[in-house]
Formats: C-alpha cells, sequence, structure tokens
C-alpha cells in the first residue's frame, strides 16, 4: 500500500506514478517529502517489507535534497537528508544523561539454573509464598552491540548519546542519525520528551560485506583501512566516527528494548502498566523491537525461552550473547527498585561465548587419508562455545594466508554450535615484530615426500601414498571404521602403535596379528586382544560395498560405494571397468570415475586389493545384476518439471533400480528426457537437440523395462 500522500512531488524528470496535488509552498511540498521519506524508510528498515522500489525513495529524496539546497530555511533537524552524514567533528560532547543508562545484572551460571536462579530471587524480593501465582517475565535477546539513547523532544531525534559511565555518555547523533531504522521523527501523540533505549549492532550479513569493501580497499592500497574483528566491534568504529559521512557506509541496525527521561503521558495519550505493553507502544511510534520478545510465566518459561532461543542463535542474522528476563509488571519492577547501578527486576542471562582471544603457539601441518596437508593453528586453550579449543583449521595455504596467521599472533577464535572452531582474525596490535608469514612445506612432515598442488587446486599433497606412515594409520583407521570393515576394538591409538612399531604396513598385516603381537601393545589388556582378533575374524565376512568404502577411494564415499557394487555386482569387474563404464553408475561424474580408475590402473593397490582377499575377506558376489543384465541398463534419463504419478527421487530410484543412469544435465548422450509441468531449459534442451521426450504415460512404460 502507497503512503497516501506519496507521488505529490517528483523532480521533473521523474514518473508521475500517481497523481496527487502538488503542494504550492516550497514549505509544504518540503513537508510532503519528509512525510513520505519517513514512512518509507520505516517500511524498509524497520518493518522490512518496502512499498515502493529503491529508485523511486531516491527520487523523492533528491527531491528534498534539491528543495533544502535552494530554501536553506526550510532543512529541519527531522530531515530525512540528514542521514547521509556529512559533518566532521574533533571530539564529541559529553551528555549528562537525564535518567542514567543502567548496567545490567549478570547470571553467569549459563545453564537453564541460572533462570530458576532468577525466578527464586525475585519471588523472594517480592514475599511471595510458593502457593502464589507465577510472576509474569518479558523474556528478550541480549544483543551484542552497544547500548544508545535516543531523545525525542517534540517528536523529533534531538540527541543520541553513547551509554558512557551511565551517567555521562558521548553525543554521537549525527552517526545514529545515518540509521535507516531509527525514527527521526515520532507521530503526534508521542510525548513531548521521549527517551527511547536500545543496542546499536550489525548484522552479520552487513558486517560480512562491510569486511568485503574493506579487504578491496586494502589491496588497492587506501591509506588507514582496516577489517573489523567482529560485527560489535565493527558497529562501535561507526559509531565512534568523527566524520558522519564515514559513520554512513557503515550499515548498523537497531534494537529498542526500555526508556529514559520521558513527560507524563498526556491525557488520552497512549498508557501502559507493563514493560511489554511499552515496547508495543515504541514499535507502534516506529521503533524495532525484537520479534522474538515475549511474554512468559514463571521460570519454566524464562527456561523454555533460554533453551529456545539457544538452539535458533546461530540462524538469527545478528549476533546475541544471551536472553534478557525482565518482570513485566512495572508497579513489581517499583517495588523492586535497584541495587547500585542494576535493577533487582532485570538480568542477563548469557550463553557460552563463541568468540574468545587466545594466541597461536604454532601451525602444524597434518597429513590426511588422502595426503592432504592441513595447517593447524596450536593455541593456547581457550574456552569457547561450551568446550575447550587446543586446534583451529587453517584449511590450506590460500587460506592461512588470507587470514595471515602467524605464530605468536593473538586470534579471534570463534566455535558457533557443532561448527569446528575457527580462526576468525588476527589482532595485528597485539603481533610480534619478530613474526613471519606461514608457507607450505615443501615435503611431507611425516615421510618427506614432495608435497605438491595440482593445478586448480588449494591443497597441497603428499605423494608419499600408503609410503607415508600418516596416511597409512589413517587409510588403516578408516578400513576399520564402522561403516566400513567393522572391526571393533582397532582405536587410532592402536593403529599408531601397530604403524610406529613396524607390526602393520599394510592393511592385510593386520589379518596375520597374532595374541602375542598385541599383547605388546600399551594398554592392552589379553580380553581386549582376543576381542580385537574375533573382530578381524569376524570382518571378513563382508558386502562388496563395504569393501570398497573401506579402501579409502579418493572421492568415494559409502554411497558411492554401495551404488558401485550394486551396478557392478563383482569386484573384477569394477577393477577393469573403463571410465566411460563407471560414467554409467548413478551419481558418478568425470572426477569419481577417474579417481576409481585411477585407483585400480596402480599395481600396489591391486596388491592391496588381493593380499585383503588371499587373508580371508570375502563377499557374496554377483548378488546385484550385471549391469548388462539390467533391463534399462546403459540408458541415461533426465528428469525435469514436475510429474503427476511420482516424485523426481522416486522416479530416479525406480529408474536407477532398473540400470538405468538419471543424470542432471541433457545432452547429446541423453536417451531420454522425462518432463512433468513447468519443465523448463531442460526440455528446451530436449527439443534442441532431437532427444526422445516422455511423459508421465512414457515414463510408467520405460518403468516396465521397455523402451518406448
Ligand atoms: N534486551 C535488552 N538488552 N538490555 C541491556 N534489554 C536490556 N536492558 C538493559 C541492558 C543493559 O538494561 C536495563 C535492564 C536497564
Amino acid at each position: 500500500m502507497s503512503h497516501p500522500d506519496l507521488f505529490g512531488d517528483l523532480p521533473s524528470d521523474g514518473p508521475a506514478t500517481q497523481a496527487a496535488a502538488q503542494p504550492e509552498s516550497p514549505a509544504a511540498r518540503a513537508a510532503q517529502l519528509r512525510d513520505s521519506l519517513h514512512h518509507h524508510a520505516h517500511a524498509y528498515y524497520t518493518l522490512d517489507a518496502p512499498e515502493v522500489p529503491d529508485a523511486e525513495y531516491d527520487r523523492l529524496f533528491r527531491a528534498l535534497q534539491a528543495l533544502e539546497s535552494a530554501h536553506p530555511e526550510l532543512l529541519t533537524p527531522d530531515s530525512p537528508t540528514q542521514r547521509v552524514g556529512g559533518q566532521v567533528l574533533d571530539a564529541f560532547a559529553a551528555v549528562q544523561h537525564r535518567v542514567p543508562m543502567l548496567s545490567i545484572r549478570t547470571e553467569t551460571d549459563t545453564e537453564a539454573s541460572g533462570a530458576e536462579a532468577f525466578d527464586t530471587r525475585i519471588r523472594k524480593e517480592l514475599g511471595l509464598a510458593a502457593s502464589e501465582p507465577a510472576v509474569q517475565y518479558v523474556a528478550e535477546l541480549k544483543f551484542d552491540g552497544l547500548a544508545m539513547s535516543l531523545r525525542y523532544e517534540n517528536g523529533v531525534l534531538v540527541q543520541a548519546a553513547t551509554r558512557g559511565d551511565g551517567e555521562t555518555g558521548e553525543e554521537v547523533t549525527a552517526n545514529i542519525r545515518t540509521i535507516g531504522q531509527i525514527p527521526l521523527r515520532l507521530p503526534l501523540d508521542a510525548p513531548a520528551v521521549l527517551e527511547v533505549r536500545g543496542e546499536v549492532y550489525m548484522r552479520r550479513d552487513d558486517f560480512e560485506a562491510l569486511n568485503a569493501r574493506q579487504r578491496q580497499r586494502i589491496a588497492a592500497g587506501t591509506k588507514g583501512e582496516k577489517t573489523f574483528v567482529n560485527p560489535r566491534n565493527a558497529a562501535a568504529g561507526a559509531v565512534r566516527q568523527l566524520d558522519s559521512g564515514i559513520a554512513a557506509e557503515r550499515p548498523l541496525s537497531f534494537f529498542a528494548y526500555g526508556l529514559g527521561d520521558i513527560t507524563q503521558a498526556t491525557e488520552g495519550g497512549p498508557q501502559w502498566t507493563t514493560h511489554f505493553e511499552m515496547l508495543q507502544q515504541l514499535k507502534v511510534w516506529g521503533f524495532p523491537v525484537a520479534e522474538q520478545t515475549s511474554c512468559v510465566n514463571g521460570s519454566a518459561g524464562l527456561v523454555a525461552f533460554h533453551q529456545r532461543m539457544a538452539a535458533e542463535r546461530d540462524a538469527l542474522p545478528y549476533d546475541i550473547d544471551g536472553v534478557v528476563y525482565k518482570v513485566n509488571d512495572l508497579a513489581l519492577q517499583a517495588r523492586l527498585g535497584f541495587v547500585t547501578r542494576e535493577p533487582r527486576w532485570a538480568v542477563a542471562h548469557k550463553y557460552p561465548a563463541q568468540e574468545e582471544m587466545t594466541t597461536v603457539q604454532a601451525i602444524d601441518v597434518q597429513v590426511g587419508r588422502t595426503g592432504k596437508l592441513t595447517p593447524v593453528a596450536k593455541l593456547a586453550p581457550v574456552f569457547v562455545g561450551g568446550v575447550t579449543v587446543t586446534n583451529a583449521t587453517l584449511h590450506n595455504e590460500l587460506e592461512a594466508r588470507r587470514k595471515d596467521v602467524r605464530v605468536g599472533d593473538t586470534v579471534i577464535v570463534r566455535r558457533a554450535g557443532d561448527v569446528i572452531p575457527e580462526v576468525v582474525s588476527v589482532v595485528l596490535d597485539k603481533r610480534p615484530p619478530e613474526a613471519v608469514p606461514f608457507t607450505m612445506m615443501t615435503h611431507c612432515p611425516v615421510c618427506g615426500s614432495l608435497a605438491e598442488r595440482e593445478e586448480g587446486e588449494a591443497d597441497h599433497r603428499c605423494t608419499g601414498g600408503l609410503f607415508c606412515s600418516a596416511q597409512r594409520k589413517q587409510a588403516i583407521w578408516h578400513f576399520a571404521h564402522r561403516r566400513a570393515m567393522d572391526i571393533e576394538g582397532l582405536g587410532d591409538k592402536l593403529v599408531d602403535q601397530l604403524v610406529d612399531s613396524g607390526q602393520v604396513h599394510t592393511l592385510a598385516d593386520l589379518y596375520r596379528l597374532q595374541q602375542a603381537d598385541l599383547a605388546n601393545m600399551d594398554r592392552m589388556a589379553d580380553k581386549s586382544a582376543v576381542n580385537l582378533l574375533e573382530a578381524l575374524e569376524k570382518s571378513k565376512q563382508t558386502t562388496l560395498g563395504r569393501f570398497l568404502f573401506s579402501l579409502g577411494i579418493r572421492h568415494v564415499g559409502e554411497a558411492t560405494a554401495k551404488e558401485l557394487a550394486r551396478h557392478f555386482g563383482q569386484l573384477d569387474a569394477i577393477m577393469v571397468a573403463s571410465e566411460d563404464a563407471l560414467l554409467q553408475v548413478a551419481d558418478v561424474g568425470p572426477v569419481v570415475a577417474h579417481s576409481i580408475h585411477t585407483f585400480f590402473a596402480q599395481a600396489h593397490n591391486r596388491d592391496v586389493v588381493q593380499a585383503l582377499r588371499d587373508a580371508g575377506i570375502t563377499w557374496a558376489e554377483g548378488d546385484a545384476l550385471a549391469p548388462t543384465d539390467m533391463p534399462l541398463a546403459g540408458i541415461t534419463v533426465v528428469l525435469t518439471g514436475t510429474l503427476q504419478s511420482m516424485g523426481r527421487d522416486e522416479a530416479k530410484e525406480k529408474l536407477e533400480a532398473l540400470g538405468a543412469k538419471v543424470a542432471g544435465s541433457v545432452s547429446k548422450k541423453t536417451h531420454y528426457v522425462v518432463a512433468g509441468a513447468e519443465a523448463g531449459s531442460k526440455l528446451d534442451k530436449a527439443q534442441a537437440l532431437g532427444v526422445p521426450v516422455l511423459d508421465d504415460a512414457g515414463l510408467a512404460l520405460l518403468l516396465t523395462g521397455e523402451k518406448p
């Protein structure tokens, strides 16, 4: 819906989208444009529901700018043109808060019991007996930004101030005006004086985009530019910019959560008796209030909110470091009062921090199963995201150099959810002068073989293959894995010992182990040795899919291994298959086909297979149809659009079960395209290439094994 008086005043070259009377006087036209722009800024920034295209907003904006420059007397402090910044200060003026900006007590117990403790305290302070009803609370998010007080006089934003020491803050009005979500003026029913308190923060996507821009500037040699450590620091830097033009380039956001100074509500004006009602009123006046803000009852309500937000935390577009609980009833808040600078009626219940600082003690290079060399930062132990972190992968040389992590550096480490810990950035101010850039070694740190990086790949690899004990150890762990040969009791410590002591060189050596060999290993009781030998014996009876997976062929995961087994039925057929033949297997593309073919082309790999067979490993061969026996063997089908008779996944499964290959794109090699409703470019391509197109009936016929 358009703002009623929106389109009355467009620059003469702008399209007149809607006819409306154009006010006569420049003052009235300026007022009309300001109204429209305020309305659209609120719809765009706060409601996230723009009503006009950006170009339309820009046109209105430029019209107002032109009018104000022709009539400077029309410029008002609440004009949207004041959002672009431009003022450059020598220093920020001090602001005496009329109502102190309080801090909030922090509940350090990050478990649910922290919420229960708050409720217990509140009930005790209020003298409530156990039999009395639950206290109602407002549960909010604790944003990871910086506190701000916005002062409105007669509905116009006149001052924005940081918290400072709670009594005196800094005046940052010009910078805060650049935040599109903050109303520059309020509706007429707002009190004559209103101070809104809340948090200025930076969204994660805005932070990433800002840092990407900063990196470009640094690369282009722009002096004085730097990247930011995290959204909070970027937000704080923007708010404390003396040049508001620079602040305007740093995208900030705002959430309101409280009030400071306020004049008495006017008669007939809005009234509230609870914190929640007050927040709803702030929303009506145009302030963003987080949608998660909830009214909850008693400790159970607080605990549920804490848990729900913990689960949703990583999906939020901004960082939070906890949640906040407040007694909802304002009369009860007044009864509870304050202790020093903290209200008794509120508490911040933190989550474990997701980012911490630590130092890099070393950068080790680890060798993976396929020889991949991974630089890993060895960190001074740090508790982050609920666990103690001592390692963080740097992935590869390019990534390590992009982040420019060096031994001795102080770094920010992040661990969010179950994601593996990562080094977010280096704190350059703390870099020791002797720290040198990381370079990848030219030789494998374990076996000394040449380390190479293939063209187009980011990773260096050790070329030692199974000669490299690191690769051998991991090949053995992988072989023994539950979903591979399932050898219970063959853990990584034991594999290390078996390889290091020279007992096991090849996979087949595992099957030659005797109880006496195992007896020499650390922490290997007789019973464990017997169990392991039994597990080895049991593993000899396996399936072709498991055996193929256990070989650790690059790019061959469990699903591909099963598919190969199902498709070929026999190991010998796979070992001699051409890349073309391998490409007929579902989900096998050129890279995987090449990898399998290369693996079996190497004599030492064929020897490993033979040795394992000689050691007694067997599986039921021929239990899958040989490809040529399958009714749709050699047929490639592409599915597109919405089928009536079945879902695409089901069609794929059925076609593959009959030996067809279901491909993702149409080429001259495609035999049929099955096209359902709203088929797009694949259908066009099939028609262009003359590939037969089938509908649901054609598919049904194909699934009988007949080729239409
Ligand atoms: N959501 C929210 N954050 N936060 C921070 N509410 C809130 N309230 C605060 C602070 C410091 O203080 C009041 C309880 C005074």
